[in-house]
């Protein structure tokens, strides 16, 4: 009855502001909707209903306040801390023990003693932080406001703010220039002498330094007192007709006819003197004019984000403002139309947090509030940030993975000490999480912490990209070396286990799972975790492969060819699920969100219908387990989910799942919320629906391998499969209806639909056609 009522309480929202948006579309003859463009009927309330722009470092979150606009800002490298090494002097001395203690299954003994002797002591804390706030405080009466409308164009990139106040018609526009390294406010006015604002610069914390200087004001700090980057923000303001002076600790605009905000960041993360790094943006981007800066940022950002296109199908949810969409879908309306928008806000959200240059996007991407962000906003490698670029290939970004990739290259002389002073080992190691400072020793508890796979498994992005792109180039001077590091490591860790004879990785943990020993004890480290064992098989095949492609390193190929035949193999348990650990332990968190022992169904690809279909039985047993005891609770985790499902190539249980991220993990403005706020839910989702449409991890370009009833027409143009093809595929009642297929670098191409197979042989360059029963056109 309630659920009945609030229902219906919905849908009278929905239909009064189906009336209040026509009407007012009419009034204001805006044009008619398209679905590119999320948009809202009033000012953010609150940082999660904002509106994210960025060009891969600058960033805002756009709140589009009538009396005063706030634009919350960051840079990807305003971060406290420093390099700092921390490894438990008592780690290498302690392994053996705690091995054998494992091994004889004292585990609780176990985990003390690599608690006290292992985990090392991070003493320098470090974090992710704003720059700030920029502040419009605007003079502007607020009681006649009308045809209020705020909005962010994944198309264009551009966020728009517009409203009618005292008969003004007042527009803002905001967006983050890559080609000019520079956020850019516009403000305009359909009447002359309009526009009246103080404007100002403020951090969290009042430590920061503010300059006044005319037209321009500059905000500087050492941040973390004095731990971190040198942090420069300027603002400088352009402004047609009226005046502009400072004064009362702002800048003061009065009467002007159009003002252009150009605001520019720098720190000296990379040695740069953030004060005239800052100013010699500034000059550069206030040489142009404003047309010719946003026509650079749309022309640059189209390049990239114009490259795939989706349509699901539509209705007439599209004329309703995108948070009452979420409600209306939360409330049990299927919209396929904000599923397409939501798809593409994660590649929009790639681009705007991702470039050539920059960090990788961290697990807020760019856009942080505060001081002290959730889990500092830093780079989790035992999932988050490799999900962050599960889309990058397929969604045709490939060179939005390449901070990631440059970024684990840097971390590999940390990860090369770690190896050595933590476990006496050459090769590379990681642990759970990191940071811009590249650390790779471990600290905290080791139900988190004992887990030396955050390199291995991070190496796999490495491989990928040359599977999409097959740059030898690439694959010599980056790629192979930093696999090879990895690799080296993982082949010196494994031990053999003295009862069974296999090679097991140990001491380490499942990550973040815990489980309760035959005494009752709840523990967390074991020898030998499944998902050890599938990322270091993946890893060192991985290697072979490569080693292989550049005819190089003939003997350390055979030995990790070698190893393979050794270590410990996946098991089905009593109960028909993939065994996460050596034993069958009691589960005190059967719904854990972590599904780790899955990780060869997806990302990897160590599961397949091909090679071991009762592994995939097993596997689906293990992800019904985890939902029907709570499981995908949060945003990440039910993102895997939805690419889980997909790879099991069941669209209705992949669909279902993706509803369940938009029902209950996303926030008003789109964002993927943990909860907190995470972006990787994001990420995987969109990553997650390609992998619904188009797979390639088992040697072959399977199409619509998971497409679920409620998609009955639509397309996907643009996405990449392995192997360097760029497919179209467009599909009628459920079926396909026609595929193309642009060869980029010549392979030849098996195309699987169904139980329909056909082989392409390909040239460079060329399109081929084909229809939905695969006869090429
Ligand atoms: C992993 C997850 C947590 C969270 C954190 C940032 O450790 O287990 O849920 O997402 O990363």
């Amino acid at each position: 009855m309630l659920a009945r009522m609030r229902q219906l309480k919905v849908c009278f929202a929905l239909i009064s502001c189906l009336f209040f948006t026509l009407t007012s579309l009419a009034q204001s003859q805006q044009k008619a909707p398209d679905n590119l463009t999320m948009w809202f009927s009033r000012p953010a309330s609150g940082w999660n209903e904002a509106l994210p722009v960025g060009n891969g470092s600058l960033g805002a979150m756009v709140f589009g306040g009538v009396a005063s606009e706030r634009l919350q800002l960051n840079e990807e490298t305003v971060w406290t801390g420093k390099p700092a090494d921390f490894v438990n002097p008592g780690a290498r001395a302690a392994l053996p023990e705690v091995r054998e203690l494992l091994f004889a299954g004292k585990y609780a003994e176990a985990q003390q003693l690599a608690q006290e002797k292992m985990m090392g002591d991070k003493t320098v804390g470090s974090s992710y932080q704003t720059i700030g706030n920029l502040q419009l405080q605007f003079d502007t009466l607020t009681q006649d406001v009308t045809d209020y409308r705020r909005e962010l164009n994944l198309e264009t990139a551009v966020a728009t703010v517009t409203y009618r106040a005292g008969n003004v018609g007042f527009t803002r526009e905001v967006f983050s220039s890559a080609p000019d390294q520079a956020l850019v406010v516009r403000l305009t006015a359909d009447k002359p002498g309009a526009l009246s604002f103080a404007l100002n610069l403020s951090r969290p914390g009042n430590k920061a330094k503010l300059e006044l200087a005319g037209d321009e004001i500059i905000m500087s700090e050492h941040v973390g007192d004095g731990t971190g980057v040198r942090m420069v923000a300027r603002v400088k303001v352009l402004h047609k007709g009226g005046a502009v002076r400072a004064a009362d600790g702002a800048i003061q605009v009065a009467k002007a006819d159009n003002v252009t905000l150009i605001l520019t960041a720098a720190t000296d993360y990379r040695g740069d003197n953030p004060l005239t790094k800052s100013a010699a943006q500034l000059a550069s981007a206030t040489q142009k004019n404003y047309e010719a800066l946003k026509q650079a940022h749309i022309a640059d950002y189209q390049q990239y984000f114009k490259r795939v296109s989706l349509n699901l199908g539509t209705t007439d949810a599209i004329y309703f403002p995108t948070d009452a969409r979420l409600l209306a879908m939360q409330n049990g309306n299927a919209d396929p139309q904000l599923v397409q928008l939501y798809y593409q806000f994660g590649r929009y959200l790639l681009i705007s947090s991702s470039r050539p240059g920059s960090l990788p996007a961290n697990l807020q991407g760019i856009w942080a509030e505060g001081l002290t962000p959730p889990w500092s906003a830093d780079y989790h490698i035992n999932i988050n940030i490799q999900m962050n670029y599960w889309p990058a290939e397929v969604t045709n970004l490939s060179e939005m993975h390449m901070p990631f990739l440059t970024f684990l290259n840097a971390l590999r002389p940390d990860a090369r000490k770690t190896a050595k002073d933590m476990y006496g080992l050459e090769g590379t190691v990681a642990h759970f999480t990191t940071d811009p400072w590249h650390f790779s020793e471990t600290y905290g508890q080791t139900q988190w912490a004992m887990w030396p796979m955050g390199m291995a498994w991070s190496a796999q992005h490495f491989w990928e990209h040359y599977l999409f792109t097959e740059d030898k180039a690439y694959l010599k001077d980056l790629a192979y070396p930093a696999m090879k590091e990895a690799a080296t490591f993982c082949a010196n860790w494994l031990v053999e286990n003295p009862e069974t004879k296999q090679l097991v990785s140990g001491p380490s943990i499942s990550p973040e799972n815990t489980f309760k020993t035959k005494d009752g004890e709840v523990a967390t480290m074991v020898m030998g975790p499944t998902m050890d064992h599938m990322i270091i098989r993946d890893l060192l095949g991985n290697t072979i492969e490569a080693s292989k492609v550049l005819h190089k390193d003939a003997a350390f190929r055979r030995r990790l060819e070698k190893i393979l035949t050794r270590l410990a193999p996946t098991k089905i348990g009593s109960d028909g699920r993939i065994m996460e650990w050596t034993e069958e332990f009691e589960e005190p968190e059967p719904g854990h969100r972590h599904i780790s022992q899955l990780f060869g169904l997806h990302p990897g690809h160590q599961i397949t219908k091909q090679k071991n279909p009762e592994l995939l039985e097993a596997a689906r047993k293990t992800i019904d387990y985890r939902l029907s005891h709570g499981g995908g609770h949060t945003g990440w985790s039910r993102a895997w989910i939805v690419n889980f499902f997909a790879r099991l190539q069941d669209g209705e249980a992949a669909y279902e799942n993706l509803l369940a991220l938009l029902r209950k993990s996303t926030l008003p403005n789109l964002f993927d919320t943990h909860p907190p706020f995470q972006i990787d839910g994001n990420f995987g989702a969109t990553a997650g629906i390609t992998e619904m449409l188009l797979q390639s991890h088992a040697g072959e370009v399977e199409l619509l391998p998971a497409l679920p009833a409620a998609w009955q027409q639509g397309y996907i143009h643009g996405i990449v499969a392995r192997g360097g093809f760029e497919v179209d595929i467009d599909w009628e009642n459920g079926k396909l209806k026609q595929v193309k297929i642009l060869s980029k670098l010549g392979n030849p191409c098996q195309l699987r639909y169904g139980n329909q197979v056909v082989t392409l042989q390909t040239q460079q360059g060329k399109r081929y056609v084909l229809d939905g029963n695969l006869k090429q056109l």
